[in-house]
């Protein structure tokens, strides 16, 4: 059983007499946690004797970003939620190892720390210092908002630093093998540096922790995505043992097709060039789409996010509401009511749920919901707001929010007070009598029955369950399993759960000999799932895959993969809207891409990208700021105005009805 992490953490405070400043600090780095896009951990002061804080040492973050540090073993990392800049963080995050040396042997000596490591910090506190036994590459993340990253290579204190890559020759070495936290330490402990799945996770750090690497859609025309990597030597070892030392930069632009250096030394100039976003000549949709652009950055306030809106009939962007008078935090994802008056807005990295009027943009109210509130859902039956605390147990229920801040209750998702479950893309049936939600601490999916007002299910599931959706008819629900790059089918009869099987989106990838050595035969089809929504009509569920930037079409009657069309970095976000004159459109985000990719669904395996969305302001965008940085990026939630879900469509008012076809008013008939 594990036991809810802050509790623990009070205790072992009180037992070891934690707390900031009264720790007699050994020299080390210190990451502070944020709310910037990017640096979210950002290394922030240094007293390593070895390179720190890289884009601090090296005096350049363009390729490094403000994440990556370089310590000698024996020196500390310690993360801290406290200090004077209003960017600092708002809510609870946690620090977890996501890859670390493959541990030579049980026991650390004394005053190091035992990887894998896992604490909460919450605001205010300051961590106690992790100092790791082995060399080589430490990679930590938040367990709550799994793109926050910090990288720590350890080194040799043997090495004098003036040798060391860049300044020096000596390569930086990271070290033989690592294990992945969850990913596949349980069916492959032991994977090479020098592997595919870990050049892959490389590469993904230092796309999401550089701003500058993200990708740039221009508004007409071609242009070249150039991400930048650091020009720094590095041993890495292929499976069998093998070291080959390289060039990071090189290796990386060489192996993923991108340009730039190659691993001879030469320059390839042929960038993979992005395509300005069009919707030319396609069949419009209906109404509106809300993506929240979680990472866009405005003038009048400190904490990044606006909530984007797209016209979906002619797809141009007609509003972005940043709500600058609340400062509105991280928005991550969006519902709306009967009416589709309101938006609801949760502000991930904060305690707050915003809800502004959705044609004005006007403020409504700013409504405190608890730990890091993640997703939110009506029910069909009541309206009311269902809102999930991702960093705490519960999600929280409110009245329609027609005054006051409508708190009518919080629903643990753990029957046991001590565990945590951290919820975060809970779904609701189409009549409003169940909930499903994925817990992404305890491992496990609740499905949660109102009208008795308890838990009947808890179903075990694969590591790090992200997100939920559920067939029309309420008789299946479809469960993102995040680090174990797969989904669980489970069925509802009579109330009650049962897992039904588990789709691998690693199928064929992730044999042995395959992710463990580079260019392996079988690229990874899926990976790192996040939102799997399943259509209004319930003929397949459209999962968004971060690892490989694919978006996946499982074919509900046979719960198969059926078609793989290419995402940008960062795929995330997937909602059904309504086509004019029938059928769907499934719109999905990416969060370090600055546009709105439109798939026509069609028949499933035959599902097609008719074209893509721009997501940043033009001259004609109605707005309540000014964008400073970032424009259109950070696609996370989406929201299709008017909803078109078995359960919320039969209560849309009649102007919307007017709108849709017969099929589209009941979209699932038995
Ligand atoms: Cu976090």
């Amino acid at each position: 059983m594990k036991v809810k992490r802050r509790i623990l953490l009070a205790l072992l405070g009180l037992l070891v007499g934690w707390g900031g400043a009264s720790i007699a600090q050994a020299a080390g780095v210190t990451f502070q946690i944020t709310d910037n896009p990017g640096s979210w951990f950002e290394c922030t002061a240094s007293t390593s004797t070895s390179f720190g804080c890289v884009h601090q040492a090296l005096h350049d973050d363009s390729t490094t970003g403000r994440s990556l540090a370089v310590i000698k073993r024996g020196e500390s990392i310690t993360f801290t939620s406290t200090g004077p800049s209003t960017a600092n963080a708002h809510t609870i995050h946690t620090v977890v190892s996501l890859i670390y040396p493959t541990p030579a042997h049980k026991n650390v000596p004394k005053g190091f720390t035992q990887m894998p490591f896992d604490t909460d910090v919450e605001v205010g506190v300051t961590s106690a210092p992790i100092v790791p036994d082995e060399l080589g590459l430490h990679v930590f993340f938040c367990d709550i908002h799994p793109y926050m990253f910090a990288t720590v290579i350890v080194v040799d204190p043997a090495i004098p630093t003036e040798t060391l890559s860049p300044v020096g020759l000596v390569p930086l070495e990271l070290g033989a093998t690592v294990d992945l936290h969850k990913i596949v330490a349980e069916t492959l402990p032991g994977l090479p540096t020098a592997s595919d799945l870990a050049l892959r996770l490389v590469h993904t750090f230092f796309i999401i922790t550089n701003p500058a690497n993200w990708q740039q859609y221009p508004v007409t025309g071609t242009a070249p995505w150039k991400p930048a990597y650091p020009g720094v030597m590095v041993t890495a070892h292929v499976k069998g043992g093998g070291a080959k030392t390289v060039n990071l930069n090189g290796l990386l632009h060489t192996y993923f097709g991108e340009g730039g250096l190659q691993l001879d030394g030469s320059i390839n100039t042929t960038y993979k060039q992005l395509p300005a976003p069009s919707m030319a000549n396609q069949t419009p949709g209906v109404g509106q789409v809300w993506v929240d652009t979680q990472f866009e950055m405005m003038h009048e306030k400190s904490k990044p996010g606006t909530a984007t809106a797209v016209d979906a009939t002619n797809f141009t962007v007609v509003r972005k509401v940043g709500l600058p008078s609340i400062n509105m935090n991280n928005p991550h994802n969006m519902w709306t009511d009967k009416d589709q008056k309101v938006i609801y807005q949760t502000q991930w990295f904060d305690t707050k749920l915003a809800v502004f009027n959705r044609a004005s943009g006007n403020f409504v109210r700013n409504i405190e919901v608890g730990a890091a509130p993640a997703h939110v859902m009506t029910r069909t039956n009541n309206d009311q707001v269902h809102v999930s605390q991702n960093g705490d147990n519960n999600v929280r229920e409110l009245d329609s929010l027609a005054a006051g801040n409508g708190f009518l209750q919080d629903i643990p998702m753990q029957t046991n007070p001590d565990e945590s479950a951290h919820p975060h893309a809970h779904w609701m049936s189409a009549d409003g009598s169940m909930m499903v939600t994925p817990n992404a601490d305890t491992e496990n999916s609740t499905l949660y029955d109102f009208p008795s007002q308890s838990i009947k299910s808890l179903t075990p599931v694969g590591h790090f369950p992200i997100a939920t959706g559920m067939m029309p008819d309420s008789s299946k629900y479809y469960v993102a399993n995040f680090l174990d790059s797969s989904i669980s089918v489970i069925t509802i009869s009579k109330g009650i759960a049962t897992p039904k099987t588990t789709i691998n989106l690693l199928e064929g990838y992730a044999v042995p000999g395959q992710y463990d050595v580079l260019f392996p035969t079988v690229a990874p089809i899926g990976g790192l799932p996040i939102q799997t929504p399943v259509s209004p009509d319930g003929k397949y569920a459209i999962v968004a895959n971060t690892l490989a930037a694919k978006i996946l079409v499982i074919d509900t009657g046979t719960d198969k993969v059926v078609a793989s069309l290419l995402c940008d970095a960062g795929c995330h976000g997937v909602q059904f809207g309504a086509k004019k004159g029938g059928g769907y459109y499934a719109y999905v985000s990416s969060k370090f891409s600055n546009r709105l990719i439109v798939v026509d669904p069609r028949n499933g395996s035959d599902a097609t990208i008719v074209g893509s969305v721009l997501l940043t302001a033009t001259g004609t965008t109605a707005t309540d700021g000014t964008v400073s940085a970032y424009p259109g990026m950070g696609g996370q939630g989406v929201l299709p105005i008017p909803l078109v879900y078995n359960g919320w469509v039969q209560n849309l008012p009649t102007n919307w009805k007017a709108q849709l076809t017969d099929k589209q008013l009941n979209p699932f008939h038995q």
